[in-house]
C-alpha cells in the first residue's frame, strides 16, 4: 500500500470560470495566506510551491454553441493542470492541487491517471458534481467533473489527458452529499457511485461511515485522491464558498474524517477546492481548509 515519502508540490489554479462567479479566483492566495506552506512544514514535509497556473479571463461568457460556460479556457486550465500533476508525480511527489472551483478536478485527476491505472477517489462535497450538459441546470463545469472524470460528458472535456485514462465509478466515494439535481440522481445510480450522504453520517457516525469509505478506495486500487470542496462542511464553520448548502460536516466531522485517512495511510495526492474570499470572514474558511490538510497530512495532537 501507498506511503507517501515526505515530498509535497503545491499546485495553485485560481481559475472561477467553472462556477461563474467570482471569488474563488483567490482561493489559491487565501490559502498561501492561511500558512500552508509553514503547515506542512512543520509536519516535515519539504514543500515545493510551484505557483499558479494563471487563467486568462474572457471579456464576456462565449458559449459558442454548447450550453457550457468558458469551455476553451477550462479546457486550456486543466490541461495544464493535468501536465503539471503528471510531472509532479513522475518526480515521485505528491500533488496537493489548491482552487479555484471544482472544475479543476478534470485537470488533477487526469493528471493522476497518468501514473496511477485503478486509483481510488474520495470526494468531499455537499454536491454530487455529475451533471453533464444534458442534465445541468447552470452550465458551470464545476457541478460536472465527477462526470467527466468517468468519461461522460463534453468531448473537449473528457479528452484531457486522454480519452483512455478515466476513472471506475466503483472505485469512486462521495460523502457529505446533500444537494444533487435529477439528472444527477440517476446517473450516480446507473454508474453505481457509493454515496454516502449527510443521512448516512447522521445515522452512522464519521467514524464508520469512513471505516467503510476507505475500504472501497483502499481496495484493489493503486493510489487514493482526496478531493475535499468546502462547501461539504456547514456554512457555519466554512462560510466563505460560493454554493453554500445548510445541514453539512461539523468542524469536527471533516478532522475525523481527514484523520482517519491519514491512519489508513493511502493518500497519494489531494486538492481542496471552492475557497470564495469574497464571501468568507477573515479568511477563516482559508484557516480551516489549512488545518484539515494539517489532519491529512499526519498532524495529531499528541
Ligand atoms: N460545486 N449542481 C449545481 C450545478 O450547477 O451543477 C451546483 C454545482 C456546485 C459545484 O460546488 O463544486
Ligand atoms: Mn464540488
Ligand atoms: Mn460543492
Ligand atoms: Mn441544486
Amino acid at each position: 500500500k501507498p506511503t507517501i515519502n515526505n515530498l509535497i508540490s503545491i499546485i495553485g489554479v485560481p481559475l472561477d470560470l467553472g462556477a461563474d462567479r467570482r471569488g474563488v479566483d483567490m482561493g489559491p492566495s487565501a490559502i498561501r495566506y492561511a500558512r500552508v506552506r509553514e503547515k506542512l512544514e512543520e509536519l516535515g514535509y519539504e514543500v515545493d510551491d510551484k505557483g499558479d497556473i494563471v487563467p486568462h479571463r474572457p471579456d464576456s461568457c462565449q458559449l459558442d454553441g454548447t450550453k457550457l460556460k468558458y469551455l476553451d479556457e477550462i479546457e486550456r486550465v486543466n490541461t495544464e493542470l493535468c501536465r503539471q500533476v503528471a510531472a509532479e508525480m513522475g518526480k515521485g511527489r505528491f500533488p496537493l492541487v489548491l482552487g479555484g472551483d471544482h472544475s479543476i478536478a478534470i485537470g488533477t485527476l487526469s493528471g493522476v491517471l497518468q501514473h496511477k491505472k485503478k486509483p481510488g477517489v474520495l470526494w468531499f462535497d455537499a454536491h454530487g458534481d455529475i451533471n453533464t450538459a444534458e442534465t445541468s441546470p447552470s452550465g458551470n463545469i464545476h457541478g460536472m467533473p465527477v462526470a467527466v472524470s468517468f468519461g461522460r460528458g463534453h468531448d473537449r472535456l473528457t479528452g484531457v489527458g486522454g480519452r483512455e485514462a478515466k476513472l471506475d465509478p466503483q472505485r469512486f466515494v462521495m460523502i457529505g452529499v446533500r444537494d444533487l439535481d435529477r439528472g444527477e440522481k440517476m446517473l450516480l445510480k446507473e454508474l453505481g457511485v457509493t454515496v454516502y450522504t449527510m443521512h448516512e453520517i447522521d445515522m452512522l457516525g464519521m467514524a464508520k461511515v469512513m471505516e467503510a469509505a476507505i475500504r472501497i478506495v483502499s481496495t484493489d486500487t493503486d493510489g487514493v485522491h482526496v478531493s475535499f470542496d468546502m462547501d461539504v462542511m456547514d456554512p457555519l464553520h466554512a462560510p466563505g464558498v460560493g454554493t453554500p448548502v445548510f445541514g453539512g460536516l461539523t468542524y469536527r466531522e471533516s478532522h475525523l474524517a481527514m484523520e482517519l485517512i491519514a491512519a489508513a495511510d493511502i493518500v497519494t495526492s489531494a486538492e481542496f477546492v471552492e475557497v470564495n474570499t469574497v464571501l468568507d470572514h477573515r479568511n477563516q474558511t482559508a484557516k480551516v481548509a489549512v488545518a484539515l490538510m494539517g489532519s491529512l497530512l499526519g498532524e495529531r495532537v499528541l
